[in-house]
C-alpha cells in the first residue's frame, strides 16, 4: 500500500480539500454546527468536486468530515442544510440571493465518472444524509455514526435523490419511515438496510476508506466510470442515458471506422468502412 500523505489541493473556509495517491479527500469542516452547508458551503463543494472530477490523475474521492466539534466531542458528517441560513424563500448566499445548489452538488457525485466514498464519522442527518445516498459507497463509524431524515420536521425536504433514490436502495417500505418517522439509525442497522457498505471502528474509518480507494484504482478506470454508468441508467432515465452513451461515443472515436469516417470528410471523399458488420 502507497503512503498515505494528504496533500491540500486548495484552502476553502468550510471545507478542507486534500490529494494523495490518487484519491481526493473533500471533507466539510464546520463541525461546531454538525457540518450543515450553507451556500458558502455547497459553492466550495461544487468546486472542489469538479476540480477533482477534471483531475486525470485522481480515481476515487472521499466525502468525509472534520471534527470532533469543538464545543462537545460529538462527531459528524453532514447535518444538511444550515437552517440558520435559510430565509423564507430558502438558503441565503452571501450575496443575498436564494440558492438550491446542494443539488448541482449531488449531480456532480453522480454523474462524475469515478467512484465517490461517502465516509460517515457522525452524524447523517437530513441534506447530509441525501449526499451519503448519493456516493456511490459509504463506510461508517461503527461508534458514532448516526444516520436521520429530518427534513420533514423542518420543511425542507429532498424529493430525488435522497429519497426517491435511497427506497431503490433500502425498498419503499424502509425509506418511508425513514422519512416519515425521522428515528435515528445506527451504522449497523444502516447496512442491515443495505445503505452503507461497511461499518467500520472510528479509529480505522479514514485509513480504511483510503485503502478501498486504493482497490478501486488498481481495476480499469474504464470500467469502474462505464460500471457506475450503466449502474445509474435506469434510474436517471434520458439524462442517464445521455451519460452512458457519451461514454459509448468517446470509445466509438477511438475505432479504425470513427478515424475513417473524419478522415474521409476532412479530405472530401466518400468514407470506406469496408463493410463489415461485426455481430
Ligand atoms: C444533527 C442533529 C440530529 C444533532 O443533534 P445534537 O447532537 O443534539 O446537536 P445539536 O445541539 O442539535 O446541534 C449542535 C449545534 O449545531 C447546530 N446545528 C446542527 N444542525 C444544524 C443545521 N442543520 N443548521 C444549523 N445549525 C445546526 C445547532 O444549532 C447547535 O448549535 P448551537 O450549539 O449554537 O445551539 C441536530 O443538530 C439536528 O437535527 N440538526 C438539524 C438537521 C436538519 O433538520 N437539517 C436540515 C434538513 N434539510 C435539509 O438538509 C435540506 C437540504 C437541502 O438543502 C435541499 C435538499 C433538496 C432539495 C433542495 C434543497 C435545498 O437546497 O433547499
Amino acid at each position: 500500500m502507497k503512503e498515505l500523505k494528504w496533500v491540500t489541493a486548495k484552502e476553502y473556509q468550510d471545507i478542507t480539500y486534500k490529494k494523495c495517491n490518487g484519491v481526493a479527500r473533500i471533507a466539510f469542516n464546520r463541525p461546531d454546527v454538525r457540518n450543515a452547508f450553507r451556500p458558502k458551503t455547497t459553492s466550495e463543494l461544487y468546486d472542489a468536486f469538479y476540480d477533482a472530477g477534471e483531475d486525470v490523475n485522481i480515481g476515487v474521492v472521499l466525502l468525509s468530515a472534520e471534527g470532533p466539534s469543538s464545543k462537545d466531542g460529538v462527531y459528524s458528517f453532514c447535518s444538511g442544510g444550515d437552517q440558520k441560513a435559510r430565509g423564507h424563500q430558502g438558503y441565503v448566499g452571501e450575496d443575498g440571493y436564494h440558492r438550491l445548489n446542494i443539488l448541482e452538488v449531488q449531480r456532480l457525485i453522480r454523474f462524475m465518472p469515478k467512484a465517490v466514498i461517502a465516509v460517515v464519522p457522525g452524524w447523517a442527518v437530513g441534506g447530509g444524509h441525501s449526499l451519503h445516498v448519493v456516493c456511490d459507497l459509504t463506510l461508517a463509524s461503527k461508534e458514532h455514526a448516526i444516520f436521520k431524515q429530518t427534513d420533514a420536521d423542518v420543511t425542507s425536504f429532498d424529493g430525488g435523490y435522497g429519497s426517491a433514490y435511497l427506497a431503490k436502495m433500502v425498498g419503499q417500505k424502509r425509506a418511508r419511515e425513514i422519512f416519515f418517522l425521522g428515528r435515528n439509525y445506527s451504522a449497523q442497522e444502516a447496512f442491515d438496510m443495505g445503505m452503507v457498505n461497511a461499518v467500520v471502528p472510528h479509529e480505522k474509518l479514514e485509513s480504511t476508506a483510503y485503502e478501498w480507494a486504493q482497490e478501486i484504482l488498481a481495476k480499469s478506470p474504464t470500467s469502474i466510470k462505464m460500471l457506475k454508468f450503466a449502474m445509474n441508467l435506469t434510474d436517471d432515465g434520458m439524462v442517464g442515458q445521455q451519460v452512458f452513451a457519451g461514454e459509448a461515443t468517446r470509445l466509438a472515436y477511438m475505432t479504425e471506422e470513427a478515424k475513417e469516417g473524419r478522415n474521409a470528410f476532412l479530405e472530401k471523399r466518400k468514407p470506406n468502412f469496408e463493410k463489415k458488420w461485426i455481430p
